[in-house]
């Protein structure tokens, strides 16, 4: 690179090490919307595959060693599946990331899983996410990302507080039964598929929630849980502070909870993000975030999506990490407000994809891994080999 002053290859090199992204097992399953699935034949039906697909991305990238699961789609017989992952992740080389309890597909879940009126149901809830933390042991997982689909659609039609208490109670059951290093991640949404009141609504609740429950209880951000007009580098500012933040689930999209690629509609957005960690980071204060993708790839190929994500979040990762913070901190200090902001701008219009290749090659990986993806001819392979029997689906909308 002959063109970037090697202290800032240097630099480059150290920001592009510390990052590693954990892609979903979903991400490479067919999905769709309410409105029906698109079928692509190269879709992932099964565990194995989803593995398998995970271990190309991996290959090409080298930065995506582990694989978000959700329990109900990959170990639909719970911890006695966990045998069969073990070997999974042997035999493609990538390990089980955090583990997903799903609360939302059984028909008992009509008015709440955890929030429901009946204790009944709130106790088979519970009993779904003690499995769930269960597993995360079995495979040395160290996260449980929770999300509720609880809310209500009428108001007047459920006490918002009884709820409230009930949670409560079933975060404080959970968070007791976690190993020393385990970490249960609180999600929240706005909305849907509650569209009048949803139990754990934005990040003041999970706070809340999480220290509740206990100490090993954080929240977890996804980006496309957010109204459109709210500032999510704000949110992750306060939860850097508060020491609330456990890990993000990136997407992008225009409207909602759209689940597109990340950085496709506003990668400004997600570098204004990565800018707060890296400023945070300085100070020692950005520990233990998990870097988690949730995305749902409709029309796009599966696996060229989850490869064009890593790349996105690499290269903005990057460009945030070369803002000169020093610089920034002296124009903040004197309300020195263009040039601060022309630091910011700077860094964000740098082109960095010729570093991210060099560091690529550097570590023995393609440049370009999407180009690399395609000369792999694996797409077409597994399209192949799949297209026949795509048609059981193993995953949401
Ligand atoms: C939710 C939320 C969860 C994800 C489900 C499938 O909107 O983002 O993280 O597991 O969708
Ligand atoms: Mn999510
Ligand atoms: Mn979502």
């Amino acid at each position: 690179m002959t063109h970037f002053e090697s202290a800032t290859f240097d630099l480059a090199v150290k920001a592009l090490d510390s990052l590693q992204i954990e892609i979903p097992s979903w991400g490479f399953a067919n999905t769709g919307t309410r409105f029906g699935k698109f079928i692509q034949p190269a879709a992932a039906s099964t565990t194995e595959e989803k593995f398998s697909d995970a271990a190309q991305v991996d290959r090409l990238t080298g930065v995506t060693p582990t694989l978000a699961l959700h329990v109900l789609w990959d170990l639909p017989n719970g911890v006695k599946d966990v045998p069969e992952l073990k070997q999974l992740e042997r035999r493609f080389g990538i390990r089980a990331g955090s583990i997903n309890p799903n609360l939302f597909e059984e028909q008992e879940y009509k008015f709440g899983s955890l929030c429901n009126p009946s204790s009944h149901v709130r106790e088979h809830a519970l009993a779904h996410v003690l499995d769930s933390i269960e597993i995360a042991k079995q495979l040395g997982s160290r996260d449980i990302s929770l999300w509720l689909p609880d809310g209500s659609n009428y108001p007047g039609s459920q006490s918002i507080r009884k709820r409230i208490c009930w949670l409560e109670e079933a975060l404080r059951a959970a968070h007791d039964q976690l190993a020393p290093d385990q970490r249960l991640l609180i999600e929240y949404k706005p909305f849907e598929p509650a569209f009048y009141h949803t139990d754990i609504a934005d990040w003041g609740m999970s706070s809340h929630l999480a220290r509740v429950a206990g100490p090993q209880a954080l929240v977890l951000v996804d980006t496309g849980h957010h109204y459109s007009a709210q500032n999510i580098e704000q949110i992750v500012a306060w939860l850097l502070h508060t020491g609330l933040l456990g890990g993000f689930h990136f997407n992008d999209r225009r409207y909602a909870d759209d689940d597109l690629t990340l950085g496709s509609v506003d990668p400004y957005q997600i570098f204004r993000i990565f800018h707060e960690i890296h400023a945070a980071a300085t100070e020692g204060l950005a520990r233990n975030i998990a870097f988690m993708i949730d995305q749902s790839h409709n029309l796009k190929g599966k696996i060229e999506a989850t490869v064009q994500t890593v790349v996105t979040a690499q290269e903005l990762w990057l460009k945030a990490a070369l803002i000169d913070r020093e610089q920034l901190a002296v124009h903040q200090q004197s309300c020195d407000l263009v040039a601060a902001e022309e630091i910011f701008r700077g860094a964000f219009w740098t082109d960095v994809r010729p570093i991210a290749a060099a560091w690529r090659l550097a570590r023995g990986l393609p440049a370009d891994p999407l180009a690399a993806l395609r000369e792999s001819g694996y797409v077409q392979r597994i399209a192949g080999e799949r297209g026949n029997r795509n048609a059981a689906v193993s995953s949401y909308a």
